[in-house]
Order: structure tokens, then C-alpha cells, then sequence
């Protein structure tokens, strides 16, 4: 049996990523997490003890990870500052975790020869105009916009070196906005499908014209082990499953879903220096590794998703009230 060491397991991908490989392999998992506001033990509560252990840590702290990563066969690097807002208000946790978290891990892996997957963002990018033809793809260069995306920019170059200065077996992936069960109420669908239930109407930033391209978590997953098991280390992936919707269009689906008028919805501060859109080309991807997303369609997998915040109160409640206060102080 192979073993995995996933950071950042407890959260939103990470969670799903586990969930995922109890399901579809034999691997056992070791998770390493800080669990901060945005890790949750519930997420793989349901999971066997003999497949899944969680470690309560840092990954920035050298003596730990040195410890864990000599156990691994494979490391898969999901833990981060994730969320672009918070970014914005207090960038310094986001250097911590998302650079000299990423360099601890890549130095452990150095030192003990193991393979090692970095998850990224096409955030780091920067953004598309809306009515540019073009898309993302594995050439295009990096041009980060908040502190969030500039951090993850800075940990993929860091990868990049340490493969070419240190031959570190490393890949990196790259992929668009996920959606799905287990995300933190911050974020842009679960904080509308649970403003929804609450009977609260949905928040758009700005206009909504920004667009997102649409990925279940579930295809990311799966495109995560094809990279783990067929990709090239030194290479670069982009995962995307051609799922772009504007912000407006992604809550007049919502507001649908729940029977509710298509205008039914509150426009608030846009966010600064908000990212126009995002777009993936995952061609490479899909020719070199075979991997196509299986989820349906967005709405399919949208509806699943409501279905599961639907059941699932008792994860996200917790978490609702603060996050909505924060928002509400800063006109959101
Ligand atoms: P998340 O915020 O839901 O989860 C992050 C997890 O990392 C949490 O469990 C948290 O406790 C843990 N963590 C944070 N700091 C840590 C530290 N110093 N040591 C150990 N654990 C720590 O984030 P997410 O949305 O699941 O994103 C996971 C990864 O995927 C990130 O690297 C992110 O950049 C990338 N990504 C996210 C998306 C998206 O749409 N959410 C898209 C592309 C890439
Ligand atoms: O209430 C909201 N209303 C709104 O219109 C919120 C929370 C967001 N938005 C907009 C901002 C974005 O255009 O929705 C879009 C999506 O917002 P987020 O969920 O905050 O995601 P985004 O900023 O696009 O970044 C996400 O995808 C890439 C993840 O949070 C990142 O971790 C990932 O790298």
C-alpha cells in the first residue's frame, strides 16, 4: 500500500482528495493540519481509522514535517491561506503558510528523496479580459493580483527551483475555482446556498460580470492522482473543466435551484482589485495523462451541493454567524 502524506486534508480539497482516494484507491493517508479556522476534524470523521490518521501541526514546523516525511511515499501539498478577501485584510499569515510552509515541505522532501505534489491555482495568472478568446494554459506567465495569488505564485516558483536546482521529483497543478461538499461558508457558492436556507438573499460583489470557470472538487481529485501516478516531474498541469459562468449567472442558478425569483439577489461592495476572469486550457492534461471530468454538468453537481449543505447543517453552522459579521463590517 502506498502512503500518502496530504497537507491540509481537513479543509475544503484536502478533505475531498481523501475522501476520494478511501474511495477509488489503497492508499493510506496521513493528514498533516493546522487546523485553523478553515480545517475541520468532522470533514474526514466518517472515514476508517486503519486508512486515514490526522496529525495536528504546522507546516512550517521543520522538525515535524522531517518527522512525517520519511513515512510518505508520495506528498501532496494542498495546505494553504486560501481566501482572497482575508488576504486582503491580513496578509501575513498567507507568507507564513503559502511560502515558508511550502519551502519547509520542499526541504524535507529534498532531504529525504520523495516525491511531491504542489497544489496551486490559476489565480496565479492573473486575470483574462472578459471578452478575450483566450485562456489559461501551462505558457501563459505569471502575473498575480492579490496577496493570496502572489503568495501561491511565489510557492510554485519555489517548486520550479527545487526541482531544477535540486532535482526535487516534483509537479505542479493549477487548477480553476472547486466547488462542492465540505467548503467553508466564506466562500462564494456555500455562503450564497446557506444565506439561501436561511432564508437570507445572496450577495454579489460588484456588478457579477466576473467569471469563474467551474470545477467539482471530485474532478480535481481525480485529475490529482492521474498527475500523481502518469505525471512528469518538472511538469506543470492545468486542471479546468470548461465551467465558466459569470458570478450573476452562477446565483441566478442558485436562486433556480431554490424556486426563487431570478433578481432575488443583493449587489454589495465589490472586492479590490477583483480578478475579471479566469479561464482554463487543460489540453495537457487531458492528451498526456487521459483525464476528462466525470461530474455532469455544473447545475448536476450545483444541485448535489445544495443537497449536501441541505444535511449537513450541523458541519457548517458553526461557522456562519462570524463569517457573515465580518462580511457585513466591511460592506459585504
Ligand atoms: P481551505 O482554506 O478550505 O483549506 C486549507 C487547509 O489548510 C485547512 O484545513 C487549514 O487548516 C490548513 N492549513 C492552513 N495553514 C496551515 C499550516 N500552516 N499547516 C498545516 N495546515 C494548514 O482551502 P481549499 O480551498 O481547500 O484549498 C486547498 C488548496 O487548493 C490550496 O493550496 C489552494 O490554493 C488550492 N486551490 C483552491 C481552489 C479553490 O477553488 N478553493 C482552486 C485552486 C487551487
Ligand atoms: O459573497 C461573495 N460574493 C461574490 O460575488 C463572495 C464571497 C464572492 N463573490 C465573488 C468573488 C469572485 O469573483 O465570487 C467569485 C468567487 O469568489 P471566491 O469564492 O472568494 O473565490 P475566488 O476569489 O475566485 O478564489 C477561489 O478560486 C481560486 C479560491 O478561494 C482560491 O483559493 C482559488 O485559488
Amino acid at each position: 500500500m502506498q502512503n500518502l502524506l496530504v497537507t491540509g486534508g481537513a479543509g475544503f480539497i484536502g478533505s475531498n482528495f481523501v475522501h476520494y482516494c478511501v474511495e477509488h484507491t489503497g492508499f493510506h493517508i496521513t493528514v498533516l493540519d493546522k487546523l485553523t479556522y478553515a480545517g475541520h476534524r468532522e470533514s474526514l470523521a466518517s472515514l476508517p481509522a486503519d486508512r486515514v490518521d490526522l496529525v495536528h501541526g504546522d507546516i512550517a514546523d521543520a522538525a515535524l514535517v522531517n518527522d512525517l516525511v520519511p513515512r510518505a511515499d508520495v506528498v501532496v501539498h494542498y495546505a494553504a491561506e486560501s481566501h482572497n478577501d482575508n488576504s486582503l485584510h491580513d496578509p501575513r499569515p498567507f507568507l507564513d503558510t503559502n511560502i515558508v510552509g511550502t519551502y519547509t515541505l520542499l526541504e524535507a522532501v529534498r532531504r529525504h528523496g520523495k516525491r511531491y505534489h504542489h497544489i496551486s491555482t490559476d489565480e496565479v495568472y492573473g486575470d483574462l479580459d472578459l471578452d478575450d478568446p483566450g485562456r489559461f494554459t501551462e505558457e501563459t506567465a505569471y502575473n498575480p493580483s492579490s496577496p493570496y495569488s502572489s503568495t501561491k505564485a511565489g510557492s510554485d516558483m519555489l517548486v520550479r527551483a527545487w526541482f531544477r536546482s535540486f532535482g526535487v521529483q516534483a509537479t505542479i497543478s493549477n487548477c480553476s475555482n472547486n466547488y462542492g461538499p465540505f467548503q467553508h461558508v466564506e466562500k462564494f457558492i456555500p455562503r450564497q446556498i446557506t444565506n439561501l436556507i436561511d432564508g437570507v438573499r445572496p450577495k454579489l460583489y460588484g456588478a457579477g460580470a466576473n467569471v469563474r470557470d467551474w470545477i467539482h472538487a471530485d474532478d480535481h481529485s481525480a485529475a490529482v492522482l492521474k498527475i500523481i501516478e502518469k505525471g512528469r516531474p518538472g511538469e506543470t498541469y492545468l486542471i479546468g473543466a470548461d465551467g465558466e459562468r459569470s458570478n450573476q449567472q452562477v446565483i441566478e442558478t442558485l436562486l433556480e435551484l431554490f424556486s426563487l425569483p431570478a433578481g432575488a439577489y443583493d449587489q454589495v461592495t465589490d472586492r479590490p482589485g477583483h480578478d475579471l476572469r479566469y479561464a482554463i486550457d487543460s489540453t495537457k492534461l487531458r492528451t498526456e495523462l487521459g483525464w476528462r471530468p466525470v461530474v455532469d454538468s455544473f447545475e448536476t453537481g450545483l444541485a448535489a451541493t445544495i443537497d449536501w449543505y441541505k444535511a449537513n447543517e450541523t458541519w457548517w453552522r458553526p461557522q456562519k454567524a462570524g463569517t457573515e459579521a465580518r462580511y457585513v463590517e466591511q460592506g459585504q
